[in-house]
């Protein structure tokens, strides 16, 4: 059985746990709370010595790092990957941009700003820098998908799900949807996709399963 390291509210953990309810793949989901620290004991790092989740271990034992990577592995084969070679490369691109781009800034803005709000204060100046940031990256992506319903002409893959994971919550580090007209309808069609399931539920329904 796949097994799935990952924590609650993450956006990349989010990736290949939407990735596989969408595919109807079956997966253990094994819960790692980094805030705290469970992602550096000495368990975990035997598991993955990055310290880090998402974390992927497929069924013949090989560990897979980086959300997007994963997502490569667990759609093979499936709608989720375009079949035509210039797309595929598109795909990557796109991929490589949100972990470049917008991940890097979403994500620390979001978790300072509504993760630990208690230390949005002291962290203002970092929080305005990395907004900035996203801010650039936003635009980009808002021209891209002014003139399609999804990251590639051919429609949803992996790339939609890579973008997904940080960009449907960018409200929660303070930027504001209704810059971004594009990125919003964007947003609400992949939330309309088949199998689709909402970041909130990540370990939830697990939880029930259990
Ligand atoms: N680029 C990696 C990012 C992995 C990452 O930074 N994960 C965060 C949670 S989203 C983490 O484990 N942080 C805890 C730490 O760095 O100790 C991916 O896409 O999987």
């Amino acid at each position: 059985m796949i097994k799935l390291y990952a924590c609650l509210g993450s956006g990349n953990c989010f990736k290949p746990w939407l990735v596989m309810h969408q595919l109807g793949q079956p997966f253990e989901l094994n819960l790692i709370d980094v805030l705290k620290g469970e992602q550096k004991s000495p368990g975990y790092l035997e598991i993955n010595p990055l310290g880090v989740v998402p974390y992927l271990e497929t069924e013949t034992g090989l560990g897979i790092g980086e959300s997007n990577a994963m997502l490569w592995y667990l759609a093979e084969g499936s709608h989720l990957i375009p079949e035509d070679r210039t797309e595929r490369a598109e795909a990557m691109q796109w991929m490589f941009f949100e972990q470049a781009k917008l991940e890097p800034f979403i994500s620390p803005a979001r978790f300072f700003t509504t993760i630990l709000p208690e230390q949005k204060q002291a962290r203002a100046s970092d929080i305005a820098i990395w907004q900035d940031a996203a801010e650039s990256g936003l635009f980009r992506l808002e021209a891209h998908l002014a003139d399609r319903d999804y990251m590639l002409f051919s429609g949803y893959s992996i790339a939609d799900i890579a973008f997904f994971g940080y960009v449907h919550v960018l409200e929660e580090a303070g930027l504001s949807m209704i810059d971004y007209p594009a990125i919003h309808r964007w947003v609400d069609a992949v939330s309309e996709t088949k199998g689709f399931r909402p970041l909130k539920e990540l370990g939830q329904s697990e939880k029930k399963a259990a």
